[in-house]
């Protein structure tokens, strides 16, 4: 299979709640879509006001020169650079006046040489908001189809060159709703649909699902994956890990698939990184392998091997469970020598698993090659740190328990509930629930003890 005949569109978009990207962390992503495989960039972010809460009103010729910039530089890397208005919180569906702001939004992006752009309907109330609206059209999915079609005639007057992207207020699911299918089945092909699978964040895309929502919908989907995105409610996650669990065959029934990123750019690159060789190869993607490389480009290869044996304590998110196995590995195996009878090698080798954490720490925290990376992730390493702390002052309290040394073992109890508390603080999700279940079972041992 070639390049081509996987997913035809291969893009990123900047769709995040939370603070946009600057300038040049735009400039510079394009530069690595490019670099990587992508052909697309959605510019979406939740909080430029002027593409949502006023989208009546102009950019700002100040912000509009950095969209025009965008546009020009992802033309260089050919690369579609896609504009996308969400005028769904206030608009009057049925009302001229209320359409022509629109279009005119969109021509003012045509003249300046954009040719794709996006209509969302994501996050907006399910209903008609305007009386008007509602005696006019029978539902949402009526009015959306509308406006949709009308914007799509008037593009296609100005340029039979120009693609329009729908996000659709029902973004996730099955594609069998009502909404979903009444405003697909009024819309042609050539309108793609954005849909998240299943979920909003789907932890599976299968090629069965996308199949069926080609059926219901008379569309291939343009799957919109809410990862790496960690907005909102995932906010203390950091989502370095590879993507995982996209089906193979995705791309049999997909016009497309776009990634939302997060808000830290360059930590965006990692799984960005393994979304392209997904893309890429679908069929052979491997994701421990795609992570490596990922993670030897973006902190360097000098760093790499650091960077990774802290990642590894990142893992949690939405695509995958188990957080921290190397970690959790070396703590049953530490359960299993101590119990054993060998209890002095136990202590030693627990030691040494949490003064090696302790110095990938600390070596993140000063001596990373990329600033840029070190900075957006320094909270996690920190968090990092203090759970090497708590673990180095619980070995070193078991291992003078059994030693009958008392009055040392207490001196690093206290130390050990200082760290735990200090982590508790830091809201940062590492390591998921395997520190705080190795401690507890710790301190359980040492009070009955006593
Ligand atoms: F339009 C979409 F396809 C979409 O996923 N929209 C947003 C997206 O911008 C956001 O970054 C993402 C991840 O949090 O999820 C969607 O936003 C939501 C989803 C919810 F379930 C906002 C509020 C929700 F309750």
């Amino acid at each position: 299979m070639t390049d081509a005949a996987a997913f035809p569109v291969r893009g990123v978009i900047e769709g995040f709640y939370g603070k946009p990207w600057t300038q040049a962390e735009r400039l510079d992503m394009l530069h690595f879509m490019a670099q990587h495989g992508f052909n697309a960039y959605f510019y979406a972010p939740k909080d430029d006001p002027y593409l949502r809460e006023r989208w009546q009103e102009p950019h700002p010729d100040g912000q509009f020169a950095h969209v025009v910039q965008l546009a020009h530089a992802a033309r260089e890397l050919r690369l579609a650079f896609y504009y996308c208005v969400s005028p769904g919180l206030d608009m009057r569906y049925g009302r001229t006046e209320d359409f022509e702001r629109l279009a005119g939004k969109y021509r003012r992006a045509y003249e300046a040489g954009v040719r794709h752009f996006g209509l969302f309907f994501d996050d907006i109330p399910q209903t008609l908001l305007h009386e008007e609206d509602r005696e006019r059209y029978d539902d949402l999915a009526e009015a959306h189809a509308d406006v949709a079609l009308r914007l799509w005639r008037r593009l296609g007057e100005w340029s039979d060159a120009c693609r329009l992207v729908i996000c659709p207020t029902q973004y996730h699911g099955l594609g069998n709703e009502p909404y979903i299918r009444r405003l697909a089945g009024r819309l042609p092909q050539e309108i793609e649909i954005f849909w998240t699978g299943r979920f909003v964040c789907s932890p599976y895309l299968t090629e069965g699902d996308a199949a069926k929502f080609a059926q219901w919908t008379g569309h291939h989907p343009l799957f919109w994956d809410n990862y790496p995105v960690n907005d909102l409610g995932m906010a203390n996650e950091l989502h370095i890990g590879p993507l995982l669990n996209r089906d193979p065959a995705l791309w049999r029934h997909a016009s497309g698939y776009v990634a939302n990123a997060m808000e830290l750019a360059e930590s965006s690159k990692i799984a960005l990184y393994t979304t392209a060789a997904y893309l890429k190869a679908p069929e052979s993607y491997d994701p421990e392998r795609a992570w490596q490389q990922a993670v030897a480009e973006v902190a360097g290869t000098t760093d790499a091997p650091l960077f990774l044996r802290f990642a590894d304590n990142v893992r949690s998110s939405f695509l995958n469970e188990q957080e921290s196995p190397r970690l959790m590995e070396a703590l049953l195996q530490f359960r299993f020598q101590f119990e054993r009878g060998d209890q002095r090698q136990a202590v030693l080798a627990l030691q040494a698993v949490f003064d090696q954490m302790e110095e990938t720490a600390a070596y993140l925290l000063t001596r990373m090659q990329n600033g840029k990376l070190a900075a957006e992730v320094r909270g996690w390493v920190e968090k990092y740190r203090c759970w090497a702390k708590v673990g180095q002052s619980a070995a070193a309290m078991i291992g003078e328990a059994i030693q009958g040394r008392t009055a040392q073992a207490v001196f690093h109890l206290l130390r050990l509930k200082q760290w735990r508390r200090r982590a508790e603080r830091l809201p940062q999700k590492v390591c998921g629930h395997v520190m705080k279940l190795f401690v507890d079972a710790v301190l359980a041992k040492a009070t009955r003890r006593r």
